[in-house]
């Protein structure tokens, strides 16, 4: 019989310990075939971030490394310089990435470091339960913000990619989303083509991917699925916000 659909190599027989519902599963996925399809899980390392993805290196079938909170960037950093022939990503949540470690990225993308960032963006501090993050969107309910978040106080969604976009370090930008079948492919193509760039040497790229949290948001995984794309994508629009032909 035909084999239509196999387990990525790029995968370890680990189960995932997230909810049900939760993306982070489905990007992981994709990552790992990405790397098994670009035949680099033997020269890759990435970097675990502190969040829900925590025990990523207990799922990528590659060399992995642990960073505190926010410092993933750093770390590969690192990592690049002294191992300038492998393949180095950084995976981290917006808690991570665009709260306690908005230097980190922004630096690491002004210094053009040839490494590949997988930002998962699920507008919420997940694993520490629900707290308001950079990425919350106006009156989004958090453990922190429990009337809704408010412009007044606390200040508009940070827009991590079109911030990026504006370096000129970062050559490949790309925000995509996973709630249905037809944009967990364009996800795909985007996470393949920032990891072809760092593989032809031309800079910093970042794929933000918009994710689910139905445990902190309340939802079940298919209301997740409706309020990602109902909400979400319309404040934080899908598409391409840099490519290396651009920065030329
Ligand atoms: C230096 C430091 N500050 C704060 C924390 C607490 N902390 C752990 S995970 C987390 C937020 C995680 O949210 P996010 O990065 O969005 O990932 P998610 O869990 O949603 O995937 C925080 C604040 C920590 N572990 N270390
Ligand atoms: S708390 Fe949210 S982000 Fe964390 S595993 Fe559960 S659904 Fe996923």
């Amino acid at each position: 019989m035909a084999v239509i659909f196999e387990r990525t190599n790029g995968l370890t027989e680990k189960p995932f310990h997230y909810c049900p519902g939760c993306t982070h599963g489905v990007i992981h996925r994709l990552v790992g075939e990405v790397l098994e399809e670009l035949g680099v899980l033997g020269e890759t390392i990435g970097v675990a971030p502190v969040g829900c993805s925590v025990l990523a290196y207990d799922y990528f079938n590659c060399d992995m490394h642990e960073a505190a909170h926010g410092r993933a960037p750093a770390v590969a950093t690192g990592i690049k310089r002294v191992f300038p022939d492998k393949v180095v990503f950084t995976y981290q949540g917006d808690g991570d990435l665009a709260s306690i470690g908005t230097a980190e990225i922004i630096h690491v993308a002004h210094r053009a470091e040839k490494i590949t960032t997988i930002f998962v963006n699920n507008a919420i501090y997940g694993m520490t339960g629900g707290q308001m993050a950079p990425t919350t969107l106006i009156g989004q309910k958090a453990t922190t913000a429990p009337y809704g978040r408010d412009a007044g106080a606390t200040g508009r969604p940070l827009k991590v990619s079109e911030m990026l976009a504006t370096i000129d370090g970062a050559v490949f930008v790309e925000r995509v989303a996973v709630n249905t079948p037809a944009n967990i492919r364009k996800a795909k193509k985007a996470i393949k083509k920032a990891f072809e760039v760092q593989l032809s040497g031309e800079g910093f790229g970042i794929v933000e991917i918009l994710s689910t949290c139905p445990t902190n948001w309340g939802l079940t995984p298919t209301e997740s699925l409706k309020w990602l794309e109902e909400n979400m994508m319309p404040y934080y629009p899908l598409g391409n916000f840099r490519t290396p032909e651009e920065v030329k």
